[in-house]
């Protein structure tokens, strides 16, 4: 009895149990679709990349004896829908058995649920091995509105045992160290560009725009830098162990020009596309630590990112359901400016951000939450519309991540499921934690004048605007009693600015 076995573009663990051993009755599948290269429009980086990992992955299945049929993007009999393909395969190696690894996002898990609709055989799904959580321990761990990640977060480190002392205590006696991770950067510590494994995938960039396969963003497929195997994957991963860990913590929040790294991992990629497990990112921030090369505070503050945030958004993604992708809390409807596909915008702090995401398909955690996702919720724009930009342009973007990122996090389009108020910041933000604001055309300290830096007005017409909605949140009532502070007419002078800059919103 033969078995047909998908492997998604999003799964390449060759450590997954499947493979342990080998067995004629067993037929892998990847497949390059059309129809997954284009539910939105990818960066031409992440479609290249996944394409690139994943014909690395078929050929080592290949080389370890396994059977393979793998589909390009050019093969002419693909179908460019996974499940017609499954079907047509299944046909093919006369199939009774199609069994496939749980997909992390619900369009792709409804689809394959359906199979049995149509396949006589079997269908069944196993788990990917990859996440510390299943898919629905959420629901059972918050029964609560509030979903709050600290809770969370602790009870990953003591299931775990990570950071976690002999009297079952957190190491150092601090569970978070985040007032730590709140630096500029100044100039102190050097910021050398990580050491990168470059690629040439040239003939495959160019089979992908032979086939039609619309994309955004910048490809220079000469210099590809992102891991495609486990086997960089898990160079990058000692890179930035021993080049930049150390003061991770530090300069987490930190945004210098034409920086687009800072000390930042570069493994969500690698991660994503399950090249590497959280388990063993974790262990190993976990032995630099013992080993005295970073401090508790740069590992701590970076296992929080995986061990909590990322497991948490993976729950938080699954309990709260597809519905979850059409909250609008704020009925925000402004469509993107035309700068969110070229950069070209006078804000230095955005041409900066979304250049970068352009140019690298990557930006940092505070560029997509504080520059970029700020800027689009002052701005009073679709957080749908700001959602399929965000799954689009980054490497690592796939829905169960970003959607509780950008709707929830970034835009509280859930009306504070996920955060406990909007993150929004003016201008002195921006210029505190970046160098963004020296050289740019606007001031960052003015307000209501024609040079003032936008994100100023538009930061009190949007608390002005939303107040029945934000004023009940005792955590906004300082903002709301500065706002109390201004005279009627600088009010007023404030929010004509804001009107004029949000008619305006093209040319900023
Ligand atoms: P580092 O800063 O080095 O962090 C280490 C790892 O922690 C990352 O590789 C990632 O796996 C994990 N991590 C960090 N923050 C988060 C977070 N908030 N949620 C989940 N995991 C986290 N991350 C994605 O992987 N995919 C996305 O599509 C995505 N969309 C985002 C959208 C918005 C609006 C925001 C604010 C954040 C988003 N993030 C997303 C989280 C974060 O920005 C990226 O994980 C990070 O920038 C990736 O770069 P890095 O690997 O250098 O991360
Ligand atoms: C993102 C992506 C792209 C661009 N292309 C493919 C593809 O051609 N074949 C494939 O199997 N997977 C691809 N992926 C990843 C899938 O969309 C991913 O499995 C889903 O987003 C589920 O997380």
């Amino acid at each position: 009895m033969s078995t047909l076995r998908l492997i998604l573009g999003d799964q390449l663990n060759p450590c997954h149990s499947w493979f342990t051993e080998q067995d004629d009755k067993v037929i892998y599948t990847l497949m390059e679709c059309r129809e997954e290269a284009s539910y939105v429009l990818h960066h031409g980086q992440k479609i290249l990349g996944i394409f690139a990992a994943m014909r690395d992955f078929a050929q080592r299945l290949i080389k370890e004896g396994h059977r393979v049929h793998y589909l390009t993007i050019d093969d002419a009999t693909n179908l460019h829908h996974l499940k017609d393909n499954l079907l047509q395969l299944a046909k093919l190696y006369q199939c009774q058995r199609i069994e496939y690894q749980e997909p992390d996002e619900f369009r792709v898990d409804r689809l394959l649920s359906q199979l049995h609709e149509e396949f006589a055989g079997s269908v069944s799904a196993v788990s990917a091995e990859h996440f510390y959580t299943d898919r629905l321990d959420g629901l059972h761990f918050f029964n609560k509105k509030q979903w709050l990640m600290e809770r969370f977060y602790r009870h990953m480190r003591k299931v775990h045992g990570v950071l976690i002392d002999e009297a079952g205590q957190p190491t150092e006696g601090q569970w978070n160290f985040d007032e730590q991770n709140r630096e500029p950067w100044r100039g102190d510590v050097p910021l050398d560009k990580p050491t990168l494994i470059m690629h040439d995938h040239q003939a495959l960039w160019q089979s992908i725009q032979d086939a039609g396969i619309k994309s955004m963003g910048f490809v220079d497929a000469e210099h590809y830098i992102w891991p495609l195997n486990r086997e960089e994957a898990l160079i990058y991963l000692e890179r930035f162990i021993e080049e930049r860990l150390r003061h991770f913590g530090r300069f987490q929040d930190a945004m210098v020009a034409d920086q687009p790294f800072m000390f930042h991992s570069l493994l969500s990629f690698a991660l994503n596309t399950k090249m590497l497990t959280p388990r063993e990112v974790v262990e190993r921030a976990v032995v630099a630590y013992q080993q005295g090369d970073a401090p508790i505070a740069a590992v701590e503050g970076f296992i929080r990112q995986i061990l909590g945030w990322r497991e948490y958004v993976r729950c938080f993604y699954w309990a709260h359901g597809e519905h979850y992708q059409d909250s609008n809390y704020f009925n925000h409807q402004r469509e993107l400016p035309e700068w969110f596909w070229t950069g070209k915008t006078n804000m230095r702090c955005l041409s900066q951000a979304i250049g970068q995401s352009l140019e690298q398909a990557y930006a940092h955690h505070i560029h997509r939450l504080m520059i970029i996702g700020n800027a689009a919720l002052l701005m009073g724009l679709s957080p749908q519309a700001v959602s399929q930009w965000y799954l689009g342009v980054y490497i690592d973007a796939f829905e169960w991540v970003e959607q509780p990122n950008t709707l929830g996090m970034s835009q509280f389009a859930d009306g504070g499921l996920l955060a406990t108020k909007p993150y929004v910041s003016s201008a002195a933000y921006v210029n505190r934690m970046s160098n963004y604001c020296k050289g740019c055309t606007y001031q960052f300290k003015l307000r209501e004048e024609e040079n003032a830096c936008p994100l100023n007005a538009l930061y009190w017409h949007f608390h002005y605007i939303h107040r029945d909605q934000l004023m009940k949140n005792h955590r906004l009532s300082m903002v709301y009693r500065q706002w109390q502070r201004f005279d009627e007419a600088q009010q007023q002078a404030i929010l004509q600015r804001a009107q004029t800059l949000l008619t305006n919103l093209q040319t900023c």
